[in-house]
C-alpha cells in the first residue's frame, strides 16, 4: 500500500498549483476520477488483510474527503479571482465628466430652403431637382435667351472646357433648366418648386460665385396673373410671418416671362438697419407669366396652356429673415458663425420659425 501521507502531500500540492478551473479539473480526475489514484487504492481494499482493511479504509475515505474539500475550496478561490479580474477590467469611473453633445447644426441656407419648401408644399407644389452641369440649350436657349443675347454675358457664365455630344456645357446660372426638363418630361397641369445651387462668375461683397435659388413654376389651362399674385403674396407673408405685410408688383423684364414683375415687400430703414414691415420697399422676388415661346420650346401647346414662374435668391432671404449682415460669411465654414446662426438638427422648418416675437 502506498504511503498515504506522501500521496496526500503530493495531491494537495497539485490542487494548490492548479492555475485555472481546467487544470483543477485535471487534478480532480487524476485523483478522484474513475481511474484516479485514490479511487484505485479504494478498489484495492478487497485485497488488503481483513484486520487492516478497516483502518486503511477509514484513512482512504479521509484522504478522499480532504482532497475533495481542497478542490472545492480551490475552485471557489479561482472563481473569486476571476470575478476580481473582470471587475478591475470593466471598471467605470463614474466621476469622469460627461462626453460633450454632438455639435452638428443646420446651415441657415438649408433651413431657409426647407422653410420655403414647407410653405409651397402646403399650397400643393412638388419639389423638383436637376443637374448642376447643364448644356447651353437647357440653361439659355429654351428660356428664350438666344446665342449672343446680352443676358448670357450678364449672367457671367462659367463655361466648362470642351463639349458633350457637340453641346457647350455650363454650370447652371439659375435653376430654370430644371423647370425646362420637367416641362419636357411631364404633361401639364404641373406645379413645382426647384431649390438648388447656381453659379455665376462674380465675386464681391454682394455676390458669391456659388449661391442658391428657389424657383417655382405653375402650368395649367386657366393659370393667370391673379394666381401669380395670390400665390406670391401668401408666400411673402408666410415666410416673414407678418399677416398684413405690404406686397407690391412692379413691372420688369425677363426674356422667359411676359409680362414680368418684380415683387417688393414693405420694410423700414432707420439708422442703417433694415426691418421687414413698414412703408418703404425692398425687392424680394422676380416673377412673370411664362413666355409662350418657352412653353412651345418644351413641346407644350401655348394656345391651350399658360403658366406663371418666379425666382428668388436664398442667401438674400436668409440674410433678411435671420439678420445675417454679410453674404461672404455664408461659405467660410466658420464653426463659431455656424454655432451662432445655425439651427438645431430637430428644429423642424415651419412657416414661422426663427422670427422675432
Ligand atoms: C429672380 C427672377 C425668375 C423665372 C425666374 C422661369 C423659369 C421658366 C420659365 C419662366 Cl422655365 N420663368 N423662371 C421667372 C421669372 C423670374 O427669377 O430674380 N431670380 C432670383
Amino acid at each position: 500500500m502506498e504511503d498515504l501521507d506522501a500521496l496526500r502531500t503530493e495531491l494537495m500540492a497539485a490542487v494548490a498549483g492548479a492555475g485555472d478551473a481546467q487544470a483543477l479539473e485535471a487534478v480532480r480526475v487524476a485523483a478522484l476520477g474513475r481511474k484516479g489514484r485514490v479511487t484505485a487504492l479504494m478498489k484495492g481494499l478487497g485485497t488488503v488483510e481483513a484486520d487492516q482493511r478497516k483502518t486503511i479504509g477509514a484513512a482512504l475515505n479521509q484522504l478522499k474527503d480532504a482532497i475533495g474539500a481542497a478542490i472545492e475550496a480551490r475552485r471557489e478561490d479561482l472563481a473569486d479571482a476571476d470575478l476580481d479580474a473582470r471587475l478591475a477590467d470593466e471598471r467605470v469611473d463614474v466621476t469622469l465628466p460627461a462626453r460633450p453633445r454632438a455639435a452638428g447644426s443646420i446651415h441657415p441656407i438649408s433651413q431657409t430652403i426647407d422653410e420655403v419648401i414647407a410653405i409651397f408644399a402646403e399650397m400643393g407644389f412638388s419639389v423638383a431637382e436637376g443637374p448642376d452641369i447643364e448644356d447651353d440649350w437647357h440653361n439659355f436657349t429654351a428660356l428664350n435667351i438666344p446665342p449672343e443675347h446680352p443676358a448670357r454675358q450678364e449672367h457671367d457664365t462659367f463655361y466648362l472646357p470642351g463639349t458633350k455630344d457637340g453641346a457647350r456645357m455650363v454650370l447652371r446660372t439659375h435653376t430654370s433648366p430644371v423647370q425646362i426638363r420637367t416641362m419636357m418630361e411631364t404633361a401639364p397641369p404641373l406645379s413645382i418648386i426647384v431649390p438648388g445651387r447656381t453659379y455665376r462668375c462674380d465675386s464681391d461683397a454682394t455676390h458669391s460665385p456659388m449661391f442658391h435659388q428657389v424657383e417655382g413654376l405653375v402650368v395649367d389651362e386657366s393659370t393667370h396673373f391673379g394666381h401669380l399674385k395670390g400665390c406670391l403674396i401668401d408666400f411673402c407673408r408666410a415666410f416673414f410671418g407678418i399677416d398684413d405685410l405690404p406686397v407690391r408688383f412692379r413691372p420688369s423684364y425677363f426674356p422667359f416671362t411676359e409680362p414680368s414683375a418684380e415683387v417688393d415687400i414693405g420694410c423700414t430703414r432707420a439708422d442703417g438697419t433694415l426691418r421687414i414691415g413698414g412703408d418703404d420697399w425692398l425687392e424680394i422676388l422676380g416673377s412673370g407669366m411664362v413666355n409662350p415661346k418657352v412653353l412651345e420650346n418644351c413641346g407644350i401647346d401655348a394656345e391651350r396652356y399658360q403658366g406663371f414662374a418666379f425666382g428668388m435668391g436664398v442667401e438674400r432671404l436668409a440674410m433678411l429673415k435671420y439678420g445675417i449682415p454679410d453674404l461672404r460669411t455664408f461659405f467660410d465654414s466658420d464653426l463659431r458663425w455656424l454655432r451662432h446662426y445655425g439651427f438645431a438638427a430637430l428644429d423642424l422648418p415651419t412657416m414661422t420659425a426663427g422670427l422675432d416675437p
